[in-house]
């Protein structure tokens, strides 16, 4: 990538003159941005909830930063219990990965801690807590880096953030899912499910985590029934509707921040361009509906029709419940949405994974070493697992510096994993042993039954955390690290 290298040169440059001069000093000491994790209130369906926040000091939430620019942020941790965050597409060092146990001890209540390092690329990102249960209470929001070479684009970028969103208490949700509540049908489905008979919702007690089959694999795609499911903090009750300029044209940064839920955007009769996945830019496709597993993210441009509202829904998996937000031309008037479709949306499945080819492939090369993880799970004990071990008993997947690594994942479990390597974006290589030149990205779903290959430069020394991003799922085990060898 030679505007990467140019820029760290630059870099570079600007730091002997920061030794060589006064001036260039004062330039680089400017403030950090300043962010603090607190709370902020929501009214969900008529009643109030008090949720997690990332706020700067207009208020606001998340952040938006430049490529070029470096990632310079006081991170403050203004809540009564210890939290910290991760800045999930960055790749920063990785003492500044913000991963308890892994990376970073947590922030104790009112202290602060310092990020600094260069931001190397444009994406749509986000942050989000890596302790404990809190991302489920919304500690997360919404990272922008914007590309300086895009700033004069005649387009207006809208941010569409998405969760699921429960009054319940994390911790209970998960000891329910310890308990067994909800599972049974995923134990029946063990049994009896691998014969195409995907029509489960006439059996009792089967009414929550709907079962199916893909190509004869038993699955179990929803574990936790939730309250709401939000786009920008709102539901379709009362959704965001943002007015669009003349000329219509939208650049929408979708984030899935969801605990545990997959969506489909769906765009109903209008066409997107799906321009980037993860941040990551890939060659162009157009479309109505895309699929966004737990943690990826999608930019997709689009043209609002001059004086027609667009709602941009998302939908829940293998469910009837959407949320969304409309993209309102001038003029256009905004018809109510029901929170529910007429149908369930089928299934995340990797049609458009295997369509994907990065903008910017990784270059050509065999790898030097291919590490199998199998994703595994005990759906009645909720245990999942990474090789057979949960994390705390796992061993670290080694790699070297200098290394094109290939982890060749397969999930014999019931349920899709969205798998997520931190501190470097991976190309997915193969779909099934089928060999593609797949996007770059640092989350892909790997669905039951199902065999993905991805591949990364071992070019960022540290301890890194891989894991599944369903929030109960790495609460249940599926978390190990990938570690460079020699690392002090
Ligand atoms: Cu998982």
């Amino acid at each position: 990538m030679p505007v990467l290298t140019r820029r760290r040169f630059l870099s570079g440059a600007v730091a002997t003159a920061v030794s060589a001069g006064a001036l260039p000093r004062l330039a680089r000491a400017a403030a950090p941005a300043e962010l603090a994790i607190g709370t902020r209130s929501l009214d969900v369906a008529g009643r109030a909830a008090t949720v997690f926040s990332i706020t700067r000091p207009d208020g606001g939430h998340g952040l938006r930063a430049t490529a070029g620019d470096p990632f310079r942020v006081r991170l403050t941790n203004a809540l009564p219990e210890p939290s910290l965050v991760h800045w999930h597409g960055l790749t920063p060092p990785w003492r500044q990965d913000g991963v308890p146990g892994v990376t970073q001890d947590p922030l104790p209540p009112g202290a602060a801690f310092d990020y600094d390092f260069p931001l190397d690329r444009p994406g749509t990102h986000w942050m989000h807590s890596h302790v404990g249960l809190q991302e489920q209470r919304l500690l997360a929001a919404p990272l922008i880096v914007a590309d300086p070479a895009e700033a004069g684009l005649d387009e207006q970028e809208v941010v569409l953030m998405l969760h699921d969103f429960t009054f319940r208490d994390p911790a209970e949700i998960l000891a329910a899912l310890r308990g067994g509540q909800g599972h049974g049908m995923a134990a029946m489905g063990m049994a009896g499910m691998g014969h195409g008979g995907h029509d489960m919702g006439a059996m009792p007690g089967m009414s929550h985590g709907m079962s199916g089959s893909m190509d004869g694999m038993a699955m179990d795609l929803n574990d936790v029934e939730y309250d709401a499911y939000l786009a920008n903090d709102r539901t379709l009750a009362d959704p965001e509707v943002v007015r669009v300029e003349r000329g219509g044209r939208v650049r929408l940064r979708i984030i899935n921040g969801a605990a545990a839920t997959n969506f489909h955007i769906d765009l109903g009769a209008a066409e997107a361009t799906l321009v980037a996945v993860d941040g990551r830019p890939v060659a162009p496709v157009t479309g109505r509906r895309f699929p966004i597993a737990i943690a990826q993210r999608l930019d997709l441009r689009l043209t609002v029709p001059a004086g027609k509202a667009l709602p941009v829904l998302a939908l829940r998996e293998g469910e009837r419940q959407r949320t969304g937000l409309v993209l309102a031309a001038p003029g256009a008037s905004v018809g109510r949405i029901a929170g529910q479709g007429k149908a369930k949306a089928p299934a995340l499945d990797l049609a458009l994974e295997a369509k994907l080819a990065a903008a910017q492939p990784l270059a050509a090369r065999p790898a030097d070493r291919t590490i199998p993880v199998k994703l595994g799970g005990d759906m009645a004990r909720y245990v999942w697992t990474l090789n057979g071990k949960v994390h705390g008993q796992d061993a670290p997947l080694m790699v070297r510096q200098g290394e094109r690594v290939a982890i060749a994942m397969t999930n014999p479990s019931m349920m899709a994993h969205p798998m997520h390597l931190h501190g470097h974006h991976f190309q997915v290589v193969a779909i099934d042993g089928k060999p593609l030149s797949g996007a770059l990205r640092d989350t892909v779903l790997v669905p039951p039954g199902k065999a993905v290959t991805i591949a990364f430069d071992a070019d960022n020394p540290g301890r890194w955390a891989f894991h599944c991003h369903h929030l109960y799922h790495m609460e249940g085990g599926m978390m190990t690290t990938v570690e460079y060898e020699g690392l002090a």
